[in-house]
């Protein structure tokens, strides 16, 4: 028996960047990730595994439009024909908090009593042959009610050992879930309220195989084994934060626990920056010189950013630009921007701040670039304080 993992669908994310729907159909963006739910059902069809489990958020909004609900529908009825099951686990944006409830559009899914289709929404140990799946929908610090992040851990801790111990002693152990993992890097909106947000520590998986979490959309391993702990990556590219990244899904084998990735095949997101020097005469030929240099563009949504290097040069014909990309077989053109800097900052490479850079230099090279250097010390001396704090307690 084989079991999919998928990350979190975000079924309407995105449609900014998609092509309007036109009559009866949908938005591009949704009949993109519709698609990516077909493959990996195709997928599951093809390695005959009779499980998909979902990490998480199914849908963007957590009060989806009636169109993305049927259309989600009408995936789980082609599973159900297939005798495929799927285990729903709920992520932060299926859940809507009314006092101490939560409701949930998946509530809709429950209620609909679908026999292959199971949501959770609390914590919950499945079995599949000979592999146990504990299963961890969103929770946050206010959702135990708690003062402190670490408390409200220690609670998933005592539910995880609980769960463990109902696991047989020869059976692999897996967890799948919505939580984010200490020092995890998320690359855009998927943490919506940092200061209640639980990350949790490596540690407290001890005595499981395997770890994989949705939440953070980009995917990475954390720890490489015993137990092995990842972020599987939500299921599509959805900005264009996320362009350098790879999707997949994982593919388990529930007999030894054995499993392998599958690229998930994603439409390409690229943008490209181009800067203009001084001194040109056709600036829409230069930028289109540029954009042939660069080359693929089949069936991508592009965004195009363009920059002069002198306010004088004269403005880029954006048609004739999209006009180029479309003929190269772009899907969508987002869109192309034009700026003229008066006084351009002059990019350096040595200052660039990113998340590879540690926090102590990251602060200096901050303070150096942009803070008056009477009031620097005092700045450097407080932020790495702020740091300092913020590391002995994550939240509170
Ligand atoms: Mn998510």
């Amino acid at each position: 028996m084989m079991a999919i993992i998928l990350g979190d669908p975000h079924l309407g994310k995105g449609s900014v960047l998609g092509r309007v729907g036109i009559g009866s159909s949908f938005n591009s963006r949704l009949s993109d990730q519709s698609d990516l739910l077909d493959w990996t059902l195709d997928q599951a069809i093809e390695c005959q595994a009779d499980n998909i489990i979902i990490t998480g958020d199914v849908f963007e909004d957590p009060k989806p439009i009636p169109s993305v609900i049927a259309l989600f529908f009408s995936w789980l009825h082609k599973c159900q024909v297939h005798n495929v099951h799927v285990h729903l686990i709920m992520g932060n944006h299926d859940a809507l908090r009314s006092g101490n409830f939560i409701i949930s559009p998946l509530d809709i899914i429950s209620e609909a009593d679908l026999d292959n289709v199971s949501v959770y929404k609390d914590i919950n140990t499945i079995f599949l042959e000979r592999t146990a799946f504990t299963l961890i929908p969103f929770r946050d610090r206010k959702y135990f009610g708690t003062s402190s992040a670490k408390e409200a851990l220690s609670f998933i801790q005592e539910s995880l050992s609980y769960e463990l111990a109902s696991i047989p002693l020869t059976f692999k152990k897996m967890v799948v879930g919505h939580l984010a993992i200490e020092k995890s890097i998320p690359v855009g909106d998927e943490i919506d309220d940092l200061t209640n947000e639980l990350f949790c520590p490596i540690e407290m998986f001890a005595g499981y195989d395997a770890v994989w979490m949705g939440h953070v959309h980009k995917p990475q391993v954390l720890n490489k084994n015993n137990p092995f702990v990842a972020h599987i990556g939500s299921m599509d590219i959805s900005n264009f934060g996320e362009t350098d990244q790879t999707k997949h899904i994982v593919i388990l084998n529930c007999q030894d626990g054995t499993w392998e990735e599958k690229q998930l095949p994603t439409r390409p997101l690229k943008k490209v920056s181009i800067l203009v020097p001084k001194d040109t005469e056709d600036t829409t030929q230069y930028v289109l010189d540029e954009l042939k240099m660069v080359g693929e563009w089949k069936k991508a949504i592009i965004r195009v950013e363009v920059s002069f290097a002198v306010p004088e040069l004269k403005s880029i014909n954006k048609s004739e630009i999209e006009k180029y990309l479309v003929s190269e077989g772009a899907f969508n053109v987002a869109n192309i921007t034009e700026t003229k800097k008066i006084a351009l900052i002059k990019k350096d490479d040595t200052n660039t701040i990113d998340t590879k850079m540690d926090i102590a230099s990251a602060i200096k090279t901050y303070a150096t670039t942009y803070v008056e250097e009477s009031m620097r010390d005092a700045y450097i001396e407080l932020a790495t304080e702020i740091h300092t704090a913020y590391k002995e307690k994550p939240i509170e």
